[in-house]
């Protein structure tokens, strides 16, 4: 018997218990029902139904939420005293409510019917007691779910989880006495408060209070993987006929344990609207044609044919599956003779890829998503995960709820700051000065971890004399932060262990992003933070499949699983496997490539699943290079500002077509399955890229399904070698993983580095400003980032009308001195110029921006932000300087 392990009896019966848990729990655990409506897994116990009254040995009656259980104790669940306070308690709560049962939403899913069936309560237990139910009319105010208070009873549930899971406290408990209800503050419609429409509290809900507008029933559901952000939540596709309904989270896997944001579980319209592609598409005359496949395909072939190795590049896609990727890299290296392949990560996390792959051998995220929550410290860095990976963000608040110490780092003061206890705001692009400035208050305080520096780190000595020139004076100034809040952050983050840092964009989109990336890697090597649980450097991956993308060997210089095309036996290696000769020489970086198309070295390329025109820097310069382009093949779901400049349109079909895998940002190789037939005549991408190169005649793409393509992506990479559909068919796996009974990599460099001589290498540092400082002509710095309601350049999420109702259009958030200083008003439409251009967006004077620094969105293409934006480059990994570039408002004179 294990130690936390202890016996009671419930009814009589012997169960065993884990030390810490409650009655409740208990008896669920063992399957005997206790009635209950209060109580909800994962939230603090209310104990205010008084339905889970038990008895214990002594005859007393004790809330079985509340009670934890003891050795030995003897519990009775039901006899008549019991059974008389349980009644009168449920007929009051029943008395209160309205009776609509068959035509409820929450028909046949109600907690209220299961108790008063259990208790056979009637209506002539009813009739005394019955009264006005009151008239609070229906909140339909949210796009995706009613919130209607005649059937509210009251349980709190909602309220909690909102506070202790979300940390959002969008609700609460209003007025008293009889005329307590859940309410907003100032008694507001839902959707003006601070609600994020996340719809935990609906699904928690035990009556038809909180309910979803649709609530049609699936005649199927299948398991899978969210489309959007890379956290990879596993979720089922409710469906009917050939329409996907609704999504509900799986609980049962260790990624969102059943929860979602809004995007996941309410931005499914996208896969069956209307303006998806259903047909190849040909441009002539500058028209579009629809055209049948055979057509479609053969002119590819000739057109691509006309060009050699390197006047052809292809752009792969981070939203589409391995197994695409890896058909699309194989195309363009093995048919095509290029290295000419890449994919989002580069304006994304390169800097991550490539600064971590210098100082600890590998480029991912260390450890786990689950770990988070047991951290001790969590230093949060140039990420909101709130926004963009909410249910990280969950775990976040889960790990504060657990006594986690949290320090958030970011110019703007983001959602996540009301949890800190120490908050951050430096200068946009001043982040390595701001570490350097910590690190070095470390090692005064001699508070580094010696033992671990010695025994697995190097270069120890010429970093440390690096950090000289980061006295409190100099990075005060460089950062703008009060040297008081530095050096108290110092010392938490180096005196609480485990101590996990977690990043993201606020890091890699500079000039600067790898140097960045050098001094977190440098930072956790200091303080012996590496390969222990729960702690580690954790670059959150942006895009659903971006990590698997750059595992597939979507990157000039890699094949599948990073193994180097400049080195000669990997290249053997992959001759052999492939049949064909390969080519050593690095490809071009995304960026090269559209250099190289301007200067028309490039002359050909493929995009799959990528939306350049509207996602990279200063649009103009990146159309000038596609238009330069004698040929250009989109491949994509939707008609994308990218495609729009296409020659060819090739119809793809989404996630809920295909069967395939993603891989999440912690690593982890997870299964994706069709829900419903490929819409129109789309196809899976894997399967066009592989009817192309069958064209060519090449060999070695005559896949019947998907997984024969990962059987040879499993044979022909190490660090996959151990994964096939089988055995990820219930929980993904973290690579590496090297043979079928290797269970994967949870924690990466647990016993060395994966450097060449097993060491982690510290990196001097040297502070660079951004490429474009504000000056008198552009006063304020813009940095550009998310909104949780939409998803990148929101061809998916901007279909969707609940997600466009609550987020519509891209603004420019300023705090109110600067917008005074202009003289503009919160809502008023303002020009923001920077030296590319200008655009017209309205204003929102927000306290979450400081006075100098103006932040906005990048998600439509009516406002086009990234006209603005600069194109100024990290020399290393050719990532843009989306965080930083000058610009000037300007109100609008008329
Ligand atoms: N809702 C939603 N979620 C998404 C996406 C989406 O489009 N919408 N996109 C996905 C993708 S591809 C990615 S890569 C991730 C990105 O996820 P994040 O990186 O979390 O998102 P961003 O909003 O781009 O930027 C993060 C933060 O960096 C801060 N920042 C700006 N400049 C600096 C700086 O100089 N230093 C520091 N330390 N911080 C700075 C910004 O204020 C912002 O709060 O999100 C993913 N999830
Ligand atoms: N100003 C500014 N700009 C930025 C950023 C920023 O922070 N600020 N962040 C940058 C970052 S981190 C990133 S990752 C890039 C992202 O840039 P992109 O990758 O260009 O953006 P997405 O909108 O994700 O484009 C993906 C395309 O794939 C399509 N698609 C979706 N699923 C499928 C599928 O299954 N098959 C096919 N064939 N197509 C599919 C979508 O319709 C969409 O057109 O944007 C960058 N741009
Ligand atoms: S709305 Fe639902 S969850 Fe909230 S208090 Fe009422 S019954 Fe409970
Ligand atoms: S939907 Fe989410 S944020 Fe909104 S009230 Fe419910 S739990 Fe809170
Ligand atoms: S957190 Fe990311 S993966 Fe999870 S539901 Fe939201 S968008 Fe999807
Ligand atoms: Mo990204």
């Amino acid at each position: 018997m294990n130690k936390n392990e202890i016996k009671l009896k419930i009814d009589g019966l012997e169960v065993k218990a884990e030390k810490g848990s409650t009655i409740l729990q208990t008896a669920l655990n063992n399957n005997i029902y206790i009635p209950n409506l209060c109580f909800y897994q994962g939230l603090e116990p209310w104990g205010s139904c008084r339905l889970c009254m038990v008895e214990n040995e002594e005859g007393r009656l004790i809330t079985a939420c509340e009670t934890a259980v003891q050795d030995g104790m003897n519990i009775i669940t039901e006899n008549t005293r019991i059974n008389r306070v349980r009644k009168l308690s449920a007929e009051l709560l029943i008395a209160n409510h309205e009776v609509d049962c068959l035509t409820c939403r929450k028909n046949d899913n109600c907690k209220l019917q299961e108790v008063a069936a259990y208790l056979g309560i009637n209506r002539e237990n009813l009739g005394s007691l019955r009264r006005q139910v009151n008239k609070i009319s229906m909140d339909d105010s949210n796009p995706f779910f009613d919130r209607d208070l005649k059937k509210c009873i009251l349980c709190g549930i909602c309220v909690r989880t909102c506070s202790e899971i979300l940390g959002v406290n969008a609700i609460d408990f209003g007025f008293r006495g009889y005329e307590s209800k859940i309410t907003t503050f100032a008694d507001k419609p839902l959707i003006e408060s601070n609600c994020v429409s996340c719809g935990e509290c609906v699904v928690a809900c035990p009556v038809g209070a909180l309910v979803p507008k649709e609530t049609l029933k699936p005649s199927r559901e299948v398991k899978t993987v969210c489309p959007y952000c890379g956290v990879g939540c596993n979720i089922h596709l409710g469906v009917r006929g050939d329409q996907v309904i609704n999504v509900r989270g799986d609980i049962d896997n260790s990624v969102n344990k059943g929860n979602l944001c809004v995007k996941g579980r309410y931005g499914y319209k996208f896969i069956n609207h209307p303006d998806r592609l259903s047909k190849p598409i040909i441009k002539r005359n500058n028209t579009f044609e629809e055209v049948e496949w055979e057509q479609a395909l053969d002119y590819v072939v000739e057109r691509f044919s006309e060009y050699k190795s390197n006047e052809f590049a292809a752009i792969s896609s981070a939203r589409c599956l391995n197994e695409d990727n890896y058909a699309v890299q194989k195309f363009t290296r093995a048919v095509m003779g290029t290295n000419n392949v890449d994919n989002c990560a580069r304006s994304c996390h390169a800097p991550s890829v490539a600064g971590l792959a210098k100082i600890f051998g590998s480029g991912a995220m260390s450890n786990s998503i689950d770990e988070i929550k047991d951290s001790a410290c969590l230093f949060v860095i140039g990420t909101n995960p709130t926004a963009s990976y909410p249910v990280i963000g969950l775990r976040i608040i889960e790990a504060v709820k657990n006594g986690a110490k949290l320090i958030v780092a970011d110019p703007r003061n983001i959602d996540l700051c009301k949890h800190a206890n120490i908050v951050l705001n430096q200068i946009p692009g001043t982040d390595v000065a701001l570490l350097s400035g910590i690190m070095k208050i470390i090692i005064d305080e001699g508070l580094q971890d010696e033992n671990f520096i010695k025994e697995r780190c190097e270069n120890y000595d010429e970093f440390k004399e690096s950090l000289k020139e980061y006295d409190l004076d100099t990075v005060e100034v460089i950062t703008g932060i009060n040297r008081e809040i530095i050096i108290e952050a110092a010392k938490l983050y180096a005196t609480t262990k485990p101590a996990s840092i977690l990043y993201s964009l606020g890091i890699t989109e500079h000039t600067h992003g790898t140097e960045n990336v050098f001094a977190l890697g440098n930072l956790a090597l200091l303080t012996g933070n590496m390969g222990k649980p729960s702690s580690g450097v954790n670059p959150i991956r942006g895009q659903n499949n971006v990590q698997g993308a750059c595992d597939m060997g979507c990157l000039p210089d890699v094949f599948p699983g990073y193994q180097k095309v400049e080195d000669p036996e990997t290249i053997i290696h992959f001759e052999d496997a492939w049949g064909v000769e390969l080519t050593n020489s690095t490809g071009l970086k995304f960026p090269e490539m559209l250099e190289s198309a301007k200067n028309g070295d490039i002359k050909a390329m493929y995009i799959v699943g990528e939306n350049p025109v509207t996602s990279e820097p200063d649009t103009d310069n990146i159309k000038n290079s596609l238009q330069n382009l004698e040929f250009l093949v989109v491949q994509d779901i939707f008609l994308s500002e990218t495609a729009q400049m296409a020659d060819v349109v090739l119809p793809g079909c989404s996630f809920a077509e295909k069967d395939g895998t993603f891989a999440n940002s912690e690593r982890r190789i997870q299964r994706v399955r069709s829900a419903i037939n490929p819409i129109g005549e789309s196809k899976p991408d894997w399967l066009i890229t592989c009817e192309i190169a069958q064209r060519f005649g090449a060999e070695g793409f005559e896949y019947n399904n998907a997984s024969e393509i990962y059987k040879e992506i499993a044979e022909i990479a190490p660090i996959f070698s151990g994964i096939n559909y089988q055995r990820i068919d219930k929980e993904g796996i973290q690579w590496p993983c090297n043979d079928v009974n290797d269970m994967g990599t949870p924690i990466l460099h647990t016993e060395t580095f994966k450097t060449e001589n097993g060491r982690g290498k510290f990196i001097p540092l040297k502070y660079r400003p951004s490429a474009e400082l504000p000056d008198e002509e552009y006063p304020l710095i813009l940095t550009t980032g998310r909104n949780i309601y939409h998803y990148q350049t929101s061809t998916m999420t901007g279909v969707v009308d609940g997600l466009k109702k609550l987020y519509g259009e891209d603004y420019i958030e300023m705090c109110s001195d600067d917008a005074n200083k202009i003289g503009v008003e919160h809502g008023e439409k303002v020009k923001v110029i920077s030296r590319r251009g200008e655009i017209e967006p309205k204003v929102r004077v927000t306290d979450s921006c400081l006075s100098g620094v103006v932040f906005m969105t990048f998600h439509f293409s009516e406002s086009a932000t990234n006209i603005i934006t600069s194109a100024a480059l990290d020399p290393i990994s050719k990532t843009p300087e989306f965080k930083v570039c000058a610009v000037r408002v300007e109100k609008i004179k008329g």
